[in-house]
């Protein structure tokens, strides 16, 4: 039911040539992922495709949602980092009609992980990461960490990401630290 072709050139659209290139990759990752570990490959195709739909929506749009929508009024509080993925979701259904929960759940957590995740939500979280084109120290063990399984993946990201976070000094998103304090038990 899904028109890749309608898709592509709407995500185009809205995305610079490199990152609508990193979303193509994310898409590949994913797919190839879903077929490792027995998730749907199509879903994880569109989700790759549109998990970075809003990254580039300005940051009155995303305040406006969290407004007009009742979103929680933490989220003001942070910035694009977060709210490309928590609130693109609802753009997402708004411009590309796509409204299967699975899908947006993953898009949803895609940025800041949860305690809770789909095969689907790990997938498109750990894409993201290991694309072919990501480049920086530790991506060699992340890509290892992903073959060992999934919730490896996860635990791995989750906690170097958190390092990265907090050496910025960055304010971390609370659903991104009880989400390492969940995931952690996967890493030896
Ligand atoms: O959208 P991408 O660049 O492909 O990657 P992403 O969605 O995983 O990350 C987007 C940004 O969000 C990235 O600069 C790291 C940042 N980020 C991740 N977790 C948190 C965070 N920023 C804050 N402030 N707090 C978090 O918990
Ligand atoms: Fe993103
Ligand atoms: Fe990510
Ligand atoms: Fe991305």
């Amino acid at each position: 039911p899904y028109d890749y072709e309608v898709l592509l050139q709407k995500v185009h659209a809205k995305l610079t040539d490199s990152r609508y290139n990193h979303v193509l990759r994310v898409a590949d990752t994913a797919e190839a992922l879903a077929q490792q570990y027995s998730a749907d490959p199509v879903k994880a195709r569109i989700a790759g495709i549109v998990h970075d739909y809003a990254k580039q929506f300005p940051d009155e749009a995303f305040k406006q949602v969290i407004m007009s929508q009742k979103l929680a009024p933490e989220l003001l509080g942070y910035n694009n980092g977060i709210w490309h993925g928590v609130v693109g979701t609802y753009f997402i259904k708004r411009d590309l009609r796509i409204f299967d929960t699975a899908i947006l759940s993953a898009v949803a957590k895609h940025t800041t992980a949860d305690v809770e995740m789909s095969a689907l939500d790990q997938i498109i979280f750990i894409a993201d990461y290991i694309e072919p084109n990501r480049n920086f120290p530790g991506i060699d063990a992340a890509r290892k960490a992903a073959q060992k399984s999934l919730a490896i993946g996860v635990a791995f990201e989750l906690q170097h990401t958190l390092r990265y976070l907090v050496t910025q000094g960055a304010k971390i998103y609370p659903k991104t630290i009880i989400s390492y304090n969940t995931w952690r038990e996967y890493l030896e």
